[in-house]
């Protein structure tokens, strides 16, 4: 399940003209762009789980890796009986691989869907009894506002697949800092994956794979954009671009018109787009290891430990409050 995910459905949480308004602004601006969240309709979130299967998409399987083989350093880091609050939870696969380690005494799962989260919730439920379970259906990308139920004792943010490189840094400081309030105790933390910074080849290959997966789940935008708009879009128009920008250290995501097109959405909105013009769908940010570091201190956290893979491709860190 998808990540910036928060919003699988983001038509069915945020008001409708909210949605309307953030998109029509974004595709009228100079250089047309969208938020990812939008990338994650049904089809989107399906195709991004088709994603991390892929040879070239790297990160899921090098975080998985990481979590089993430093499965012992990081419980003892993260330390039982938590409140493990799971941002972006999807099918909450993530965090189930790791109670057996971990074993917290209560598991938080919040994402944009609560009716996709009762359902995996119940599964887990039956697996694992002893831990206290509850779903919390919230956008939190704009506000991390838990309610007060939420256990106060132990608190650690669980935050995996590299999802915070889908924030602009200055939203991720941003964002990290709110997690840093909601950790209400002396006592908790941050688990977190973050993608590193490697060599343009293999980033690039990891956005444009040879099957075209990550082009479909790109193109599949469009017909997310022509259901909230009620526009004509047509994805044979647009041609999948994604690149490693080295000077902002960050994959960009394009679709770029394949020739002079004009597009129309409800009420009239209109957009003319010559041919090669963009819209930027994505950023996905990369970070050295010190310079995570340095934006986790930044968000008010102290104590930081990290565990990586064998080349450095990608980074676990736990953080803990200062
Ligand atoms: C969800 N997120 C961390 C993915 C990434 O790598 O930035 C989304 C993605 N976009 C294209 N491929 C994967």
């Amino acid at each position: 399940m998808a990540q910036l995910r928060q919003s699988a459905h983001p038509e069915n949480c945020v008001a409708q003209d909210e949605v309307e308004q953030q998109l029509v602004a974004g595709l009228l601006s100079p250089h047309a762009h969208t938020s990812p969240k939008y990338l994650y309709d049904v089809l989107g979130s399906r195709l991004f789980a088709a994603i991390c299967e892929l040879p070239e998409y790297y990160p899921t399987r090098t975080e998985a890796a990481i979590f089993e083989r430093y499965a012992s350093q990081i419980a003892v880091a993260v330390g039982a009986d938590a409140t493990l609050i799971d941002l972006g939870a999807g099918n909450c696969s993530k965090a189930a691989r790791l109670f057996p380690s971990l074993r917290p005494k209560q598991y938080v799962a919040v994402d944009i869907s609560e009716k996709f989260l009762q359902e995996a919730v119940s599964a887990l439920r039956q697996q694992f009894p002893q831990i206290r379970m509850t779903c919390l259906g919230m956008d939190f990308s704009s506000e991390l506002a838990l309610p007060l139920a939420i256990g106060q004792h132990r608190r650690q943010f669980f935050y995996p697949g590299s999802s915070i490189g889908n924030f602009a840094p200055l939203e991720s400081l941003k964002f990290l800092h709110q997690i840093r309030k909601a950790i209400t105790g002396s006592d908790g933390g941050l688990l977190i994956g973050v993608d590193l910074v490697k060599d343009k080849p293999i980033l690039d290959a990891a956005y444009d794979d040879a099957l075209g997966v990550t082009a479909a789940f790109n193109l599949n935008l469009l017909h997310h954009l022509n259901r909230l708009l009620d526009a004509d879009f047509r994805p044979q128009d647009w041609r999948h671009r994604a690149f490693y920008n080295e000077e902002q250290h960050r994959i960009e995501m394009h679709l770029e018109a394949r020739e002079d097109l004009i597009v129309h959405w409800r009420q009239g909105g209109i957009r003319r787009f010559a041919q090669g013009e963009r819209i930027h769908t994505e950023s996905s940010y990369k970070y050295t290891r010190q310079g995570f570091i340095d934006m986790l201190q930044q968000a008010g956290f102290g104590k930081v430990q990290t565990w990586s893979d064998e080349r450095n491709w990608f980074m676990v860190c736990h953080a803990q409050v200062a």
